[in-house]
């Protein structure tokens, strides 16, 4: 169960964010206006949710959950691949230290974004990606170990990072796409194939039962709804046009 989650309003400066999309710039009012129902579902699952100021040093700061990983054991601030992310972990390092939870560091040359992390009960799954290196995994291995958890990797072709890829939905249901639905190191899990089609909606978010799913992938929402869901639809149209996904938005813990 979760009960809290922490976001960031998008900066205006969100225009100028990474992305590989081409599906144009974002609507600045309209990102905020999703930003806020996306706030609005989060509570719809029961968690309060902290709202962090917008920065716009920062383009991709609004994809919060890059820039710190929150396990039910501590926080581990990482550092993310992108060199004009780095800052970011600044400004959460400072909300965790409010929140009074041990802290842990991704540290050089180590780099780290955990979107590229899954959690599955006590084991983290990190995906090594363009912005996580071995290095990176490595320490993470290190920090989790201390705290009683383990983890393991899985190196990724083709997407940005491992959650853009695979959600798990608790239960042993991983919904998945792509280079991930034959994965070996996936093999136990019972897998719910996203269509190539609605490849988008491969991240969705499992909060307290729920599931929230992007908003305009019909295929994708019914066949979670069919493996025993409620499921909350989130139009994040503006987001996806920086390359994010539903679970970017937020850390939940
Ligand atoms: C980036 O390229 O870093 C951002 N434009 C998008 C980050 C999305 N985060 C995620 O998938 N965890």
């Amino acid at each position: 169960m979760f009960t809290r989650a922490i976001v960031k309003t998008p900066c205006r400066n969100m225009l100028n964010g990474i992305s590989t999309a081409s599906l144009g710039k974002p609507d600045y009012d309209l990102a905020l206006k999703q930003h806020k129902n996306y706030i609005f579902a989060l509570k719809q699952c029961g968690l309060t949710v902290i709202v962090l100021d917008p920065d716009e040093n920062f383009p991709d700061s609004t994809f919060i959950e890059d820039a710190c990983l929150i396990t039910p054991r501590c926080a581990i601030i990482t550092n993310p691949g992108a060199p004009s992310r780095r800052g970011e972990t600044i400004q959460i390092s400072e909300t965790i230290k409010e929140l009074d939870m041990p802290c842990e560091n991704i540290q050089n040359p180590g780099t780290l974004d955990a979107g590229d992390i899954m959690m599955v009960k006590d084991h983290y799954f990190a995906g090594l990606s363009d912005r996580t290196n071995i290095e990176g995994a490595s320490q993470l291995n290190l920090i989790l170990k201390k705290y009683g958890l383990t983890s393991s990797t899985i190196a990724l072709k083709n997407v940005l990072h491992l959650k853009t890829g695979i959600s798990y939905l608790e239960n042993n249901n991983l919904l998945a796409f792509g280079e991930f639905l034959t994965h070996p190191l996936l093999s136990n899990f019972n897998i719910l194939a996203v269509d190539q089609d609605e490849s988008y909606a491969a991240n969705s978010v499992w909060i307290n039962g729920k599931v929230l799913v992007p908003m305009g992938f019909p295929k994708t929402n019914k066949m979670i709804k069919a493996a025993g869901y409620q499921t909350i639809e989130v139009d994040v149209s503006e987001f996806r046009k920086l390359d994010g996904g539903l679970s970017c938005l937020s850390l939940r813990f």
